[in-house]
């Protein structure tokens, strides 16, 4: 019986709904595993926008390998329950539990060397966003769901040459109608970037400082009147700036 109980306990501890960043591929071919990332080794999200976890999240996972990707290659980030995949068989919250509505964006900043960088000061901007589409009424977070735990954006083919932090970012609002309770999910990707793009940002952003606790994309209720995580139907504005344009 006492063993029956502490395994209960054990079982009730492990459910977390959350999901970690990964594995990348590019253009459908897979990197591996942790490869070219630097990411947690937990799924415990970030909920203090002032943390220095907000970067690259928890401190976890340092791979020594960078990512060569060439402008306009298509990007995919791999998101799931744990390392790995589900925690265990027919995991129903695997990629992530359904409940946690919400954005994934993804941010670039330019590094001199993205194995061995710090990733204090660095300057962001945002390259990509699947927020909240108000007719099909999906959330970037549901379209991962049904890739099974994959999101995919086309690297824009204006970026310069060189190396850089890809910044991977998922935001979780089912409880965000109280503030310091909306969940984040980051992880990095060190890029080598090829190619003759030119592009330099005119403004960029710093993590932390970029969201504040009080945003109206991070502190909201997005059940409407009918008690659905729909955002009531209204457009939503995820955080941040928005994509640049080339
Ligand atoms: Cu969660």
């Amino acid at each position: 019986m006492k063993f029956s109980v502490v395994s209960l306990l054990a079982y009730g501890a492990a459910v977390q709904a959350h999901c970690i960043f990964q594995k990348v591929s590019i253009n459908g071919k897979d990197s591996g595993s942790l490869t070219g990332l630097r990411t947690p080794n937990n799924n415990n999200p970030v909920q203090d926008v002032n943390s220095n976890n907000m970067i690259c999240g928890q401190s976890g996972y340092t791979s020594q390998s960078v990512l060569n990707v060439a402008p306009g290659d298509r990007i995919g980030s791999w998101w799931q329950h744990v390392i790995g995949g589900p925690q265990f068989s027919g995991d129903p919250d695997n990629p992530i539990a359904k409940s946690h509505k919400g954005p994934v964006m993804a941010y670039l900043a330019k590094v001199d060397n993205a194995a061995s960088t710090g990733i204090n000061g660095l300057k962001w901007f945002k390259i990509w966003e699947d927020s909240f589409d108000t007719g099909s009424r999906k959330w970037g977070v549901d379209n991962m769901i049904n890739n099974g735990g994959w999101t995919y954006f086309n690297l824009p083919q204006c970026i310069a040459p060189g190396q850089y932090l890809l910044r991977m970012e998922i935001l979780a609002l089912h409880s965000a109608k109280t503030q310091g309770q909306a969940q984040f999910y980051q992880g990095c990707a060190q890029i080598n970037v090829s190619g003759s793009g030119s592009f330099s940002p005119s403004s960029s952003v710093s993590f932390p400082g970029a969201y504040k606790a009080n945003d109206p994309s991070i502190l909201i209720n997005i059940y409407g009147p009918t008690g659905q995580p729909d955002n009531g139907g209204k457009a939503y504005t995820a955080p941040g700036p928005r994509p640049i344009t080339c």
